[in-house]
């Protein structure tokens, strides 16, 4: 059986799953709204306004139908094929799953005219199905409360929700999702008539759009279903967000492979159809990428999951079909839509023309690297060990934080990386000039992998990055820099996890000769209390360690404590990406006004 796992993610699966069963039946135009409530006990509730599930006997078990549903793996779907059998984190296993992780669950179903209502505990039956009372309307309400016993954690993050919810809200247009949270009255609505075209608005709020609205279009056929809604704006990136069946495909696979080919293909008919430059130009894929923000949903029976997180979609027809239903929907639109073609088409060629640029900067990269030892960058500080997954990289703020982290180090599996200053603003850039700037070329030759599109991780030569920066407004900016560029350009370096923020102590307290360490203002009040004169030192920055302290405090493997950079929430991640770091002014500053408050450890 395929839960997923006992932390917090898991968790929040459990939502996911009772919402997807309504989500179907949403799907199937029987359902137009759902309704989630987070109640002060911790339990959750979903309500639908769909069919109803089925109360009469199964014959098969010779018990009621929603008995069989709610507590037999599998027996959760429709009892026919025509529905899409759609399902998010536990991968379709069904609502008796949710149940036998439950302290206890309750269904109640509108149904008939009547209201039926059933209590389980730890997925098993607890009371017979009952009726209690009549009702006009039809639909179902699950609640459960997740078991504290396999949950490590059992608080619902109402933000965490929500950013799902208004997902799939995006990607099944007209339904509406509700949410309210009764622990501290927050709510949401969503509900969006435009569907994934309303989803691309929302991922360039705060980008400046190169035409309006998003181009969009949908093909079925076979009982295969595309929808696409594309954008570009004037950033330097792409974004391009792929679900299969409601499923955020984050690893890719045939739909997006069969996306990319229909749009390399489309834009260049358009340009040489259309005579848009002057001789052969051919506009590559990474061209087409440049500035792009899409969402592509395809709806398919029979979804084949594959990859480390079971997010890449496997089916290898649908390339093709992809291709093809999606080069004719864009090659209709570019007809209908001269000057947004022609817009598109110039935009690739800029894109184009500053490629070969910055592949004649690469290659500067490399004939310098050569010349270094071993191609390396002359200011890192190697590590001796050979063995990718054993070794680390410390990517330090300031020569002398670096001198003491070099001193500090054990050299047989710490390299240190000293950066000078600031480093470039990636989100503002494009490839050529970032690839000109000495920080950023020094971390890429370091860290083995390549960048963009010749990334590959099976080349990295270290299997931790350790951001280290000092706790001060200068520190958090270099971090944010940092964490912009690796999650612009080396996202798969946080898919696997190698990407962490080192967490240097804030103060150093001496009573007498011991001395101790505190992490946050909490540790701190705790470490004094009691003491009678303790002398508080408050770290301005890691260059008032030296390199012992550096060593014990951040860097030995046997003490520290270090965050793990996630990527749950890549909508969420882009958007504020995008605030922090892109062109625009405004957004930047309310969102600092809103935030600022919960900024702590933070030295201005
Ligand atoms: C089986 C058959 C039918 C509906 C459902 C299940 C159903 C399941 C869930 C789970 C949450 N909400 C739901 N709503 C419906 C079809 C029943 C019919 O033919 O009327």
């Amino acid at each position: 059986m395929y839960i997923g796992s006992t932390d917090t993610l898991g968790l929040h699966h459990l939502v996911y799953e009772v919402v997807d069963n309504s989500v179907d039946e949403a799907l199937g135009g029987y359902a137009k709204e759902i309704n989630v409530i987070l109640r002060p006990d911790g339990s959750v509730s979903v309500t639908d306004d769909g069919r109803g599930i089925p109360v009469d006997n199964h014959p098969q078990f010779n018990r009621p139908a929603l008995e069989i549903v709610m507590t037999v793996l599998h027996a959760g779907g429709k009892f026919d094929h025509e529905s899409y059998m759609v399902s998010g984190g536990l991968h379709g296993v069904g609502v008796s799953v949710v149940n036998a992780l439950s302290e206890w669950m309750e269904v109640a179903v509108q149904r008939n005219g009547r209201v039926y209502w059933q209590r389980y505990e730890h997925g098993n039956v607890a009371s017979e199905v009952e009726v209690r009372g009549h009702s006009e309307h039809t639909g179902t309400t699950v609640t459960f409360k997740p078991d504290g016993n396999i949950f490590e954690e059992t608080e619902y993050n109402f933000d965490t929700l929500s950013s799902r919810l208004r997902e799939l809200a995006f990607l099944n247009r007209g339904l509406r999702i509700t949410i309210k949270d009764e622990r501290t009255d927050k709510e949401n609505d969503f509900c969006y008539e435009g569907g994934i075209l309303s989803f691309v608005d929302y991922l360039n709020t705060n980008k400046e759009a190169l035409h309006k609205p998003p181009i969009y279009f949908s093909r079925s056929k076979n009982g295969t279903q595309v929808e696409v809604a594309l954008q570009y704006n004037n950033t330097y990136s792409e974004n391009i967000f792929s679900y299969a069946n409601n499923i955020n495909t984050r690893e890719g696979g045939t739909h997006l492979m069969g996306f990319r080919a229909a749009l390399t293909k489309t834009v260049n008919e358009y340009a040489r159809n259309n005579k848009i430059f002057k001789g052969e130009v051919k506009l590559g894929g990474e061209d087409l990428r440049e500035g792009l923000v899409a969402v592509v949903s395809v709806k398919l029976p029979d979804p084949q999951f594959e990859g480390q997180t079971k997010t890449r979609l496997g089916n290898s027809a649908i390339r093709g079909i992809i291709e093809s239903m999606v080069s004719e929907g864009l090659a209709e639109f570019f007809e209908e839509n001269p000057i947004v073609a022609t817009t598109i088409v110039e935009k690739a060629g800029e894109a184009l023309r500053a490629r070969e640029a910055a592949r004649k900067a690469k290659e500067l990269t490399r004939r310098k690297n050569a010349l270094g030892s071993g191609g390396l960058p002359g200011k890192l500080a190697d590590c001796s060990n050979n063995d990718p997954s054993k070794c680390e990289i410390y990517i330090v703020e300031g020569e002398s934080a670096g001198g003491s982290a070099k001193q500090g180090r054990n050299r047989h599996f710490q390299a240190i990386l000293p950066l000078r200053g600031k480093i470039l603003n990636v989100e503002r850039a494009r490839l050529d000039k970032i690839l000109k700037n000495s920080e950023i070329r020094n971390m890429i030759v370091a860290f083995g992998t390549g960048i963009g599109d010749d990334f590959d991780i099976g080349k990295a030569r270290y299997h931790k990055v350790v951001i280290m920066t000092d706790a001060d407004v200068d520190g958090s900016h270099i971090r944010t820099l940092l964490l912009t560029f690796i999650y612009r350009y080396m996202k798969p370096l946080i898919d696997a996890g190698y990407v962490f923020i080192a967490q240097p102590p804030l103060y150093q307290v001496k009573k007498g000769k011991t001395v101790s360490y505190a992490y946050s203002d909490d540790q701190l009040n705790k470490l004094v209390k009691g003491l009678a004169k303790p002398v508080i030192q408050r770290y301005k920055g890691l260059g008032e360690m030296n390199p012992e302290q550096l060593w014990d405090t951040t860097m030995d493997p046997e003490k520290r404590t270090m965050l793990k950079v996630t990527l749950e929430d890549v909508v969420e991640a882009d958007r504020i990406f995008t605030i922090l770091m892109g062109d625009q002014v405004e957004p930047r500053r309310e969102f600092i006004e809103t935030h600022a408050k919960y900024v702590k450890n933070l030295d201005v």
